[in-house]
């Protein structure tokens, strides 16, 4: 069945053509694409282990040479485009981690349509909003959903939504369904290294989500560095424990980095320590990249863990600030070098080097990858602060995007610099730690949320006169989100009433409230503003009264 046509990818805001000559001229910006990505290191590494792990087609643990890997992903190619899939469409990849990620990854860009990076826990609130700002064309999934739901189930409510609005829906493709014969697979899309290749997901700090545009030529760059600054060759064995779609995971130096070396990449179910152990012995995984919270977990179970670690030579700490004490035990706990990664979807990452000394490692989030990474730290009205001193971090450089998929330049100064809503401190090295954050998001261990996106759906629940949402300190995760609310009159909706909302409403899990806080009004800036500032400081005095209460 053939879709419907679907409109042109609108322009993206690419980098002015001085830029772009200068990445070029100093060979950052090649001319490789991802269908000769995987086609080279296929004739490279034809016979060695391309990516491990649980396949949602036959249930077994799997193994795929890169030649294999290669094979499946023209076969993926095959099927979206008998299913009608053009070059250039746009296509969300919402898969857990298992062996199909890599080969329906592949496959998409080898047919030139666009993987847009959805998370496993996405539901049908986000998928819908996906769908209308990309106009997608299909919907890869598989494997249960977040807690135990069907994927296809969410599907359908998606398709609903949108036709309720007028869209049409996205072909459903099951990635657990049997591939055609690779025979049939077309040749690799001809499609240009600087033409966008997927959208990443933001973090955003808005209602609605945006998307990253992003190209063969600025992301491959970041690829090769990172794999280069993490010493990633082909005897690296890569256990992947956070969602393959996130940044981090894909490309610093993640999938892409490894297999780009020739590497292995093995796939975790989940981050648990004993699923992560268990194939940390097994496959004697050489590094592995985890968020702050995950870290925590392994550090206690890996002393008193039966299984044998001693591969483990790297592991990369990163989406979340990592605190300075727990940094500290990487090496006694877990036998293994840390190295902080301090990066964004948008683009800029920074990377503690594998030899610099411990206090540089374990007392600050790195420095960048590229020496043309161009870095100011900013005061309120973006004049530059002194060097050491606290600040707003802008950043440009040859793989930062210049601005979101269709929604112009907006988060970007007027010359081009990613306002990144994070604080930071630089020092003489080039280093930066991260001090705060000046956004109104919320980093629940590593998760990105929009406090304005979760505003939005408490407000649609109609006994709501208004909602502030902010992060609350938290022991484990580094922060969790809390819900201040305004109800419209007596009763106020209880917390598990609300709670019920936001799962109807179809926000993804780790979105909603851990906690509400029912209130008669908000406080407001000097500008008449509801003071997020000031709600945190509430809930932050809030919480230590109840801490000295308690016995
Ligand atoms: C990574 O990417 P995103 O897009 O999910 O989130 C970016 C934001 C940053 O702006 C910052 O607020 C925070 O996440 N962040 C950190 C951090 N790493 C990211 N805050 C403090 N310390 C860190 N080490 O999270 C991401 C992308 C590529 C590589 C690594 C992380």
């Amino acid at each position: 069945m053939r879709p419907p046509p679907r409109t042109d990818p609108a322009p993206v805001t690419g980098w002015p053509a001085e830029f772009a000559a200068r990445y070029r001229a100093l060979r950052y910006w090649r001319d490789e694409t991802f269908g000769a990505f995987l086609a080279t290191r296929a004739d490279r590494h034809a016979t060695r282990t391309a990516v491990v792990g649980p396949s949602l087609h036959t249930g077994r643990w799997t193994r795929l040479t890169y030649a294999e890997l290669d094979r499946a992903a023209g076969a993926v190619h095959a099927r979206l485009r008998a299913a009608g899939v053009r070059p250039r469409d746009r296509v969300l990849l919402q898969l857990p981690n298992c062996v199909e990620y890599a080969t329906y990854l592949f496959g998409v860009l080898r047919s030139g349509a666009w993987p847009v990076f959805t998370l496993p826990g996405h539901r049908e609130a986000e998928l819908t909003d996906f769908c209308r700002i990309a106009d997608a064309a299909a919907h890869i999934l598989g494997g249960p959903g977040p807690r135990g739901a069907d994927p296809r189930a969410t599907a359908q409510r998606v398709a609903g939504r949108l036709r309720a609005t007028g869209h049409v829906p996205p072909l459903v493709v099951d990635a657990g369904a049997a591939l055609p014969e690779p025979a049939t697979a077309p040749p690799p899309a001809e499609t240009g290294a600087e033409e966008v290749a997927f959208l990443q997901l933001s973090g955003g700090t808005t209602g609605t989500p945006k998307l990253i545009p992003r190209t063969p030529a600025d992301y491959l760059y970041s690829v090769r560095e990172s794999a280069r600054i993490c010493g990633v060759g082909p005897e690296t064995v890569m256990l992947v424990t956070l969602p393959a779609a996130h940044n981090f995971p894909m490309s610093s130096p993640g999938i892409l980095g490894v297999l780009h070396a020739g590497g292995t990449v093995v796939m975790a179910p989940d981050p648990s320590p004993p699923t992560a152990f268990g194939l940390i012995e097994s496959e004697r995984v050489t590094m592995t990249s985890v968020v702050p919270p995950v870290l925590q977990a392994w550090l206690p179970a890996a002393r008193r863990t039966g299984h044998d670690l001693g591969s483990l030579d790297v592991v990369q700490v990163g989406g979340a600030r990592l605190a300075d004490a727990v940094a500290a035990r990487v090496g006694p706990d877990l036998g293994a070098r840390l190295q902080q990664v301090f990066g964004m979807a948008e683009g800029l990452v920074n990377y503690t080097r594998l030899d610099e000394p411990d206090d540089l490692v374990t007392g600050t989030q790195g420095r960048p990858i590229s020496p043309d990474d161009e870095i100011r730290v900013v005061d309120g009205d973006g004049r530059d602060v002194p060097p050491g001193t606290e600040g707003l971090l802008l950043t440009r450089g040859p793989y930062t995007i210049r601005g979101y998929y269709r929604a112009g330049a907006a988060g970007f100064t007027p010359d081009g610099f990613y306002r990144t809503g994070d604080l930071v401190r630089r020092l003489p090295s080039g280093h930066l730690v991260v001090t705060g954050r000046a956004k109104d998001q919320i980093n629940r261990g590593g998760e990105k949320i929009a406090a304005e996106e979760v505003e939005g759906h408490l407000l649609a629940h109609p006994r709501l006169r208004d909602a502030a949402v902010v992060a609350m300190p938290d022991r484990f995760l580094g922060e969790r989100v809390c819900a201040f609310v305004i109800p419209d009159g007596p009763p106020a909706p209880s917390a598990a009433e609300l709670r019920r909302h936001l799962d109807e409403r179809g926000i993804a899990g780790y979105k909603v409230p851990d906690r509400f806080e029912i209130v008669a009004e908000f406080p407001v800036s000097a500008v008449g503003k509801t003071s997020r500032r000031d709600l945190r400081r509430a809930l932050t005095d809030l919480l230590r009264a109840n801490t000295e209460r308690s016995p």
